[in-house]
């Protein structure tokens, strides 16, 4: 047997072309829309963006044959991988050929921080077909340095002019895209030639509004982990033994667990808005998840799901209130650093915090508590995501079944198992909606820069139809924007989508939850991401986008 050096599925995909919208497939002719505002702070935003605030929405149709002059373009891949991102990159580099074969594309290493330390490669087409639709954001890889500053701009604007650069395409989230338009900025202010466009990634589904229907990633990584609850709530219905405690990826919105609530239907699915808008505690979420398990116990049924959000704990507003001011107490505190033990520093900090912070404090469990005060960020900040929500919330319902248990009200019987799903979805192969979706949001990029555009974000919208009819264009990135506090000052930023109560997608979990979470199980298991066969099992977009849509 030869020695294998690919799947059958990755030499199966490499031949895959991915699918473009109708208009993209030949000439381009751009339609302007009518000129933008801010969706807030129009002012301030108008004063901090004084040449790409304002511009109009850009979408495309059939054109005539047109010659486009030679551009040098770099693309960087910035934050959390994101299923795709070789499409963007492939979509990119067949735009950039396709207007003008002399075109050439740059990527810049390890994210934003390539540009400002000149670490990039040329990107050929040998290089690029070794990647195509595939998972993952190796081919230049990725990082999380944020281009804020002027004096990583003007070591940008270097390089762009030693490899006589254009335009810089970033693909990322929604503070990198604000980055994107700030360097758009600073490019037009300093008359240096150079466009930026953005494009819209991230499998946290946070970065959408009116004119991005979903960020890429959103779709496959959705699916992954849909699949695994599937498979785990088969494991669960068949041996009838552990409840499964799920915490889901996913920094802030719940986006995540919502996509995978309506594709698996798990017993008890927490959304951190919700519990934001009804001010719930952690008493009332553990009582909730008590009052299913009892229930279901009540049948005989000792097993079930519960799906977490990742950002739940900030959400809950005494939570969020202890972790400010634990944030603020910590921050380059000498006297707490130099305690020795555990139990001085719970002492300690137990007598600093205010009295409500601290009986949350106190009444957390003790190894919880000591994360808290432990797992810090380079900005001194508690970092959630390695709080295990699903370990303290399984501790806080088997204490209070304990109790109902000695009460007789509860006669089951509560085993647990717990699961934290993230990094296994996001470098996942891409789902065909992420394949097409991504390539062409690359080539969109590219007849963007062709035309001369900066400072937009490339949109394909119509999403739910098929990828001939999608819609492809620009949307200026101050469209986006407000104002918002952000580490002690008022900054420019995307408005970050989050899960809204009134949205259709809520609004359907919210009419079924209870018939999810009752006697008669009503799993559902999507299996694995299909690549090949009929569309509707292979081209299915998420169940939030069709709910949003009204399908
Ligand atoms: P982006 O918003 O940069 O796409 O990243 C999203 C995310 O995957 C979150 O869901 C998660 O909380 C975070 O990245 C994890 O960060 P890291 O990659 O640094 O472990």
């Amino acid at each position: 047997m030869q020695p294998m050096t690919k799947s059958p599925l990755q030499l199966a995909r490499a031949s895959y072309q991915p699918k473009l919208p109708q208009f993209l497939q030949g000439n381009v002719a751009l339609v302007q829309g009518a000129e933008t505002c801010s969706v807030a702070d129009h002012t301030a935003i108008q004063e901090l963006f004084p040449h790409t605030y304002g511009m109009p929405t850009i979408t495309f149709e059939v054109g005539t044959e047109k010659s486009y002059p030679v551009k040098n373009v770099g693309v960087i891949l910035s934050g959390g991988q994101a299923p795709g991102g070789h499409n963007v990159i492939a979509g990119l580099f067949d735009g950039l050929k396709k207007l003008n074969p002399a075109n050439r594309l740059y990527g810049f290493m390890d994210g934003p921080n390539g540009l400002v330390e000149h670490k990039y490669i040329e990107l050929t087409r040998e290089i690029i077909d070794e990647y195509r639709n595939t998972g993952g954001f190796d081919i230049i890889g990725s990082g999380r340095t944020k281009l804020e500053e002027e004096s990583q701009f003007d070591k940008g604007e270097k390089i762009c002019k030693q490899l006589n650069i254009n335009a810089i395409v970033i693909i990322g989230g929604d503070d990198s895209n604000t980055n994107a338009c700030v360097l758009a900025e600073y490019f037009l202010r300093k008359k240096s030639g150079v466009q930026v466009i953005g494009c819209p990634k991230t499998i946290d589904g946070d970065l959408k509004n009116g004119m991005i229907e979903t960020s890429f990633g959103f779709d496959t990584a959705c699916k992954v982990y849909s699949e695994l609850i599937g498979n785990i709530q088969r494991d669960a219905s068949s041996s009838k033994k552990y409840w499964h405690f799920i915490r889901l990826m996913g920094r802030s919105a719940s986006h995540i667990a919502l996509e995978c609530a309506l594709q698996s239907q798990p017993n008890i699915c927490i959304i951190s808005e919700e519990v934001e808008a009804k001010n719930m505690t952690l008493t009332n979420i553990v009582e909730n998840i008590v009052k299913v398990i009892v229930n279901r116990a009540n049948f005989g049924l000792n097993f079930g799901t519960v799906l977490i959000p990742e950002g739940l704990i900030e959400f809950i507003p005494a939570m969020k209130k202890l972790i400010d001011e634990l944030n603020k107490l910590l921050a380059n505190n000498e006297e707490f650093n130099s305690l020795e033990t555990d139990d001085e520093k719970r002492q300690y900090v137990k007598g600093k915090l205010s009295s409500e912070s601290s009986k949350v404090y106190r009444d957390l469990p003790k190894g919880i508590a000591r994360q808290l005060t432990l797992d810090r960020d380079p900005h001194g900040n508690v970092q959630v995501s390695l709080i295990e929500t699903e370990k303290l919330l399984i501790e806080m319902v088997a204490k209070r079944l304990a109790q109902l248990k000695a009460e007789k009200t509860y006669k089951g019987k509560f085993v647990s198992v717990n699961h934290f799903f993230g990094y296994e979805g996001r470098c996942a192969i891409p789902s065909n909606f992420d394949a097409d979706y991504c390539y062409s949001l690359g080539y969109t990029s590219a007849v963007l820069i062709a035309e001369g555009k900066t400072g937009y974000m490339a949109s394909v919208r119509n999403l739910t139809a098929p990828a001939e009819k999608w819609i492809a264009g620009g949307v200026p990135i101050t469209m986006m924007m407000n104002m918002e506090w952000r580490n002690e000052k008022m900054k420019p930023v995307i408005k970050k989508a989050l899960v809204k109560l009134d949205s259709a997608p809520f609004k359907y979990f919210e009419q079924h939850r209870d018939d999810w979470a009752d006697e008669n199980s009503n799993y559902i298991y999507p299996g694995p991401v299909q690549y090949f066969g009929p569309s509707q099992v292979c081209d299915q977009p998420s169940r939030t986008l069709m709910l949003e849509k009204g399908l």
